[in-house]
Formats: structure tokens, C-alpha cells, sequence
């Protein structure tokens, strides 16, 4: 019969486009925020998500349909037995030159004759039903199947611009370096601790000193009111030609300046709405580990024109804001993991992630303020200072326009001619 072949064929087209969805779905669900980190495609999860939130749902209708496809087969088998019997008993009833006793046989016969007519009349019936259930679901996993495409394509968007990651890898940029990349840009490094590599950014200069990019500000594209996994993973967009904004992970971070027996150098670049730049070099710099809440720990301050603001900054309010207000041998505090000195929350007040004290005399990851100035007003709800402040340069009312949190070991922070490096080094951003 015509009829259920095709709604096998349907029911076969249907299976296939499930399990071509479920080939998709197994692959994005390896997704994990190391592997969205960085690659343009953040919504490829979501692409995933949205599969499988639809999957359970189309299966068990496709597996109740293939339930009733299977019942009227077996009826039909059966009837096309019956039409075939009756057949053969009206022929030799036809054939028999004995009217009597075939009477009463051919006029049950005919009973049975329209009983099944009646049975089929029902089997096509639901025929027709299932068709139209069928060909309903068809229709939907249409829809389905544009809206995925949709989204792919609103993912891969992005991802048209082909991000180049560069083919060297080692421990750190400088190890990098050292190997002869001469090109800043992206590329996977695994500190000797760390379980598997990850994308970092790599800024190589002249001299062939490799600085890890841990933290990026330019223009307040990306939101750094994260939390605390987030902070602990990593957020924003690496890009192989430094334009875009990002938090590298806690974990990331502590991996790096951790697994070397040379002490890390932290540097800080700042750039103000004016234009001027400044730097601050703080020497042995690391993060703990996360359970002990990626606390912050430095050995000094190893110079620089923007101030040591990571030591505090005495407001003329209070003679204890310098100690408050400093930052070494802090713990990271985001606003659902508070580890600040302050009865309050200072993360959820100053609406990032960060080494709190009580809070800050410098906030790298605060709230992006186009135009540097702000004031109170503008702050929201709690009325602090919750833009990106150094205060040994700037006002706590004045957030920066850029920076830069950026990691070398120490043996290579001034290698090539001292203090001049370091200019040359900041000159790479303009002048000093
Ligand atoms: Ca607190």
C-alpha cells in the first residue's frame, strides 16, 4: 500500500534529521568555558542548549508515532490475509454449480465483505491522521531546523573574522619568546602546573621580552560586573591584534605566576582621557589558589611613574584609609564571594571583581566611565567610587580611559638597557 510507505518514508526522513541534530548537539556538548573563552563564538553553547531543550520533545513524538505506524501495519497484514481468503472463497464460490448450501456462504460472505470495508474505511482514516501529524512535525522540525541554522549563523558571524593563533607554544609568553616568536598576538601556553593548555594574549616587543596580558580595558565594550566563576574562568574576547576587552581567569592567573621558580613581574599600563600614559612594576607578584580566594600577594613596588596605589592612598579622611584602602595580601572578592575587610559588600557595591580591602585605592576592573569624570550621581544606587581608579594618579571621581595588567618574569622585565626598555616599552602604546 501506497500509504503507510510513505509515511514510513516520512517517519525515516524525521529519524534522520533527528539524529543529524543529535551528531551536533554530542559535539557542542563539549563546550566548556575554556574553550568559548576566546574564540569569537560565546553563543556556541547556546546553539547547544536550545538543540537539546527541543530533542526530548520531537523523540518521544516520533517514537508514539512509530508506535501507531507499527499497530496499522499489523492490521493491515491482517486484512489483506482476510481480502485475500475472501477472494479465493468468492472465486470458488463462483466456480461451484451448488447453490444451496453457498447461499448462506457468500451471504456471510458479504457481511464479512463490508465489515472489513468498514475496518478499512477506519484504518485509512487514521491513515490520514497520522499523516497529518506527521507532516505537522515535519513542518515543525523545519522551523527547528532554520531557527538552528539562524542561530548558527548569528554565531559564526563573528567568527568569519578567522582568528589567528600563533603556532609557538611554552610555559608563558616570555618563554615564547624565547623560543623566536617575534609577533604579538595569541597564543596557547601551559604553565607547568596547569592540567591542559590555554589562549593567551602575547605582547613581544623589540627585545624580545614576552608579557602575558592578564587584564584589557579600552573602551567599555565589555561588562566587568562578573562573578566569581566568571572571574575564576575568565570573560570578555582575546583578539590576536589587541582590541578587545577582557579578564583572563583567576585560575589562569595563578597558574602563571605560580609554576616558575623566577618571581613575576606585575606591570600596570594606564592611559587617561587626555591621552598621557603611566606604568607601575611590582615585583614576585602571584595569585593563590582559589581556596585560598585567589588572594593577592606582591614584594614591592619596583617602580614606575603612576604611583604605588596597590599600597593604599591616604584620602585625608581618615588616617587609617591608606591601610584600608591597600591591596597586598588581599583576597579576590566578587559580589557572591565576599572577602573584603568591610562590613559591607564591596564588589556588589562597586560593581566589579576584585582584591577588596575597603575598599580600593586602585580598581582596574571597575565600571567604565566614557569621559574620565564622574561623580557620585552617577554612581547607581550606593554612591562610591566604583569606576577605574588609580588613586596615586587620579582622583577616585576620575576613571581611566585604559588598561593593561601584564606579567613577565623578572630576569626579563629590564633586559636590554634598563629604565630605557621600560620607555621604549610603553612607547609601543605612544609616547610617555
Ligand atoms: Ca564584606
Amino acid at each position: 500500500m501506497a500509504l503507510p510507505l510513505f509515511t514510513t518514508a516520512g517517519v525515516i526522513f524525521l529519524l534522520f534529521s533527528t539524529s543529524s541534530a543529535q551528531i551536533r548537539g554530542d559535539n557542542l556538548a563539549t563546550c566548556n568555558m575554556n574553550d568559548g573563552f576566546g574564540k569569537y563564538c560565546p553563543t556556541t553553547c547556546g546553539v547547544a542548549d536550545y538543540m537539546f531543550r527541543y530533542l526530548p520533545g520531537v523523540s518521544e513524538d516520533l517514537t508514539s508515532m512509530q508506535d501507531q505506524l507499527e499497530l496499522i501495519a499489523n492490521l493491515t497484514d491482517g486484512a489483506d490475509e482476510k481480502i485475500t481468503y475472501m477472494k479465493d472463497s468468492t472465486t470458488s464460490a463462483q466456480k461451484s454449480s451448488q447453490p444451496d448450501p453457498n447461499y448462506r456462504k457468500s451471504s456471510s460472505m458479504l457481511d464479512d465483505v463490508l465489515r472489513f470495508e468498514k475496518t478499512i474505511l477506519s484504518q485509512e482514516q487514521q491513515m490520514i491522521e497520522l499523516q497529518n501529524i506527521i507532516s505537522s512535525n515535519e513542518r515543525n522540525m523545519g522551523e527547528l531546523k532554520k531557527l538552528a541554522l539562524q542561530l548558527q549563523q548569528k554565531c559564526t558571524a563573528p567568527c568569519r573574522d578567522t582568528v589567528e593563533i600563533q603556532p609557538t607554544t611554552g610555559t608563558d609568553c616570555q618563554d615564547i619568546a624565547n623560543k623566536g616568536a617575534t609577533t604579538s598576538g595569541l597564543y596557547y601556553v601551559k604553565p607547568a602546573s596547569a592540567q591542559a593548555q590555554f589562549l593567551v594574549y602575547c605582547e613581544i616587543d623589540n627585545f624580545g621580552r614576552g608579557f602575558t596580558v592578564i587584564q584589557r580595558r579600552r573602551d567599555g565594550s565589555v561588562d566587568f560586573f562578573r562573578d566569581w566563576i566568571q572571574y575564576r574562568e575568565g570573560f570578555g574576547y582575546l583578539s590576536p591584534d589587541d582590541t578587545t576587552e577582557f579578564w583572563l581567569g583567576n585560575e589562569k592567573i595563578h597558574l602563571l605566576t605560580t609554576s616558575s621558580p623566577i618571581p613575576t613581574v606585575l606591570r600596570i599600563e594606564l592611559v587617561d582621557w587626555e591621552g598621557n600614559k603611566k606604568y607601575a612594576d611590582y615585583n614576585m607578584f602571584r595569585i593563590g589558589s582559589e581556596a585560598d580566594m585567589y588572594r593577592l600577594t606582591y614584594g614591592y613596588y619596583f617602580g614606575g611613574d603612576a604611583g604605588d596605589a596597590f599600597d593604599g592612598f591616604d584620602l585625608g579622611e581618615d588616617p587609617s584609609d591608606k591601610f584600608h584602602t591597600s591591596h597586598n595580601g588581599m583576597q579576590f572578592s566578587t559580589h557572591d564571594k565576599d572577602n573584603d575587610k568591610y562590613s559591607g559588600n564591596c564588589a556588589q557595591q562597586d560593581g566589579s571583581g576584585w582584591w577588596m580591602n575597603r575598599c580600593h585605592a586602585a580598581h582596574l576592573n571597575g565600571k567604565y566611565y566614557q569621559g574620565g569624570r564622574y561623580s557620585e550621581k552617577d554612581t547607581g544606587e550606593y554612591g562610591f567610587d566604583n569606576g577605574i581608579t588609580w588613586l596615586t594618579w587620579h582622583s577616585r571621581w576620575y576613571s581611566l580611559k585604559e588598561t593593561t595588567m601584564k606579567i613577565i618574569p623578572v630576569s626579563r622585565i629590564s633586559a636590554g638597557g634598563g629604565q630605557q626598555t621600560g620607555v621604549k616599552q610603553f612607547g609601543g602604546l605612544g609616547d610617555a
